[in-house]
């Protein structure tokens, strides 16, 4: 595949797939760690985003708060600078080939690799019943990106160890079956891959965590985002120095500083030489909010068009036409018989 770049060269284009799960409100962390790397992609490669409504349901969720979920997350993605003419969105349910070739995968996966998953292990504990659907989500993970011939995934650092999953199955179908998947790589950025919650910035911001404290929703308004933050957790000690062993609250806020208006963390950190912890926290609030604000001035748009609607059905008839044949040719593959 190649795209004409300039005038005069190719530039070869790769095909890039990511999705974010409709369960809770997206975080300042899903923003930096993901979203503004797919509205960077765009502009490159062959990309498709989708709403993983299959991958919520893996714990519980209320029906209609997860509807009007998955259509704020495909809203908020447009809002955060998806372009529709430029990259493909779309609701996984909406195409079956992900749940039927995530049934064929699991044949080709083991009980043991599931096991060693550190995300399934982090969400199953404390709960007195674990779906067999939480215990599964990296295949449907897995046929997600693999249907799609997908080169790159763009994702923050939790979900190495799904990618590391998926090339596995990937290698282990094409040496069982014959070359088929493209084995696809990590896209993790350097900074921002793992935003830390405010209330303790030992664990990472999560939108399904039941303390909105301890995240930044992308809605939250002005005065939100500056209570949050300067409620945030902190350090001893009174520098503001880049040091996430020693200073891990320092650190998370200098990271968000950094990327909320466009720093390296060495330039961030010379901003706040000689000045304390609440000339940080006011700065980092008010660079967050400057972050936001197109996003939910756009948001308000998009909610008032209904453009999702027809972004979603459009989504849905291409992301069926790329992976329609990529399912059918593994189905051949595995010896299923045609209909
Ligand atoms: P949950 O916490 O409910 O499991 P989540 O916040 O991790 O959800 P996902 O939909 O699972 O959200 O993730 C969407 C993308 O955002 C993924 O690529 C994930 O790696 C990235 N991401 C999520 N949280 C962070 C974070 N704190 N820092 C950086 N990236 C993040
Ligand atoms: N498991 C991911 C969400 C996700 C995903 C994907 C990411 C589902 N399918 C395919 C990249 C590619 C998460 O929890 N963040």
């Amino acid at each position: 595949m190649t795209r004409l770049s300039g005038a005069k060269y190719h530039l070869p284009m790769k095909r890039v797939f990511s999705g974010v799960q409709p369960s809770g409100n997206l975080t300042l962390g899903n923003y930096l760690g993901a979203l503004r790397q797919f509205v960077a992609l765009q502009h490159e490669h062959e990309c498709f985003f989708c709403v993983v409504d299959l991958h919520a349901i893996t714990v519980p969720q209320d029906p209609s708060l997860l509807r009007a979920k998955t259509e704020e997350v495909a809203a908020l993605l447009l809002a955060a600078g998806l372009d529709p003419t430029r990259m493909t969105l779309f609701v996984q349910s909406h195409v079956p080939a992900h749940a039927e070739l995530c049934w064929i995968l699991n044949s080709v996966t083991t009980f043991g690799e599931l096991g060693r998953m550190t995300q399934f292990k982090d969400k199953a504990k404390g709960r007195k019943s674990v779906s067999a659907g939480l215990f599964n989500y990296p295949i449907l993970m897995a046929a997600d990106i693999l249907l799609y011939r997908t080169h790159l995934v763009p994702v923050g650092a939790d979900q190495k160890q799904h990618l590391e999953l998926t090339r596995e199955v990937a290698q282990r179908f094409n040496s069982r079956y014959g070359e088929t998947f493209v084995v696809p790589e990590p896209l993790i950025p350097k900074v921002g891959a793992r935003i830390m919650a405010l209330d303790d910035p030992t664990s990472k911001m999560s939108k399904s965590s039941e303390v909105p404290a301890s995240y930044i929703a992308l809605l939250d308004p002005p005065d939100t985002v500056r209570a949050k933050v300067a409620r945030a957790v902190t350090d001893s000690g009174r520098e503001v120095r880049y040091a996430p062993q020693e200073k891990p609250g320092v650190s998370n806020l200098l990271v968000i500083y950094a990327l909320c208006s466009d720093k390296s963390i060495q330039e961030a950190e010379r901003d706040f030489e000689g000045a304390g912890y609440a000339d940080l926290k006011r700065a980092v609030a008010e660079s967050v909010i400057e972050t936001l604000r197109p996003l939910q001035a756009r948001y308000k748009d998009l909610t008032v068009s209904g453009e999702v609607h027809e972004v979603l059905a459009a989504g849905r008839r291409r992301a069926a036409e790329v992976a329609g044949p990529v399912l059918e040719e593994v189905k051949d593959k595995v010896g299923l018989l045609r209909a």
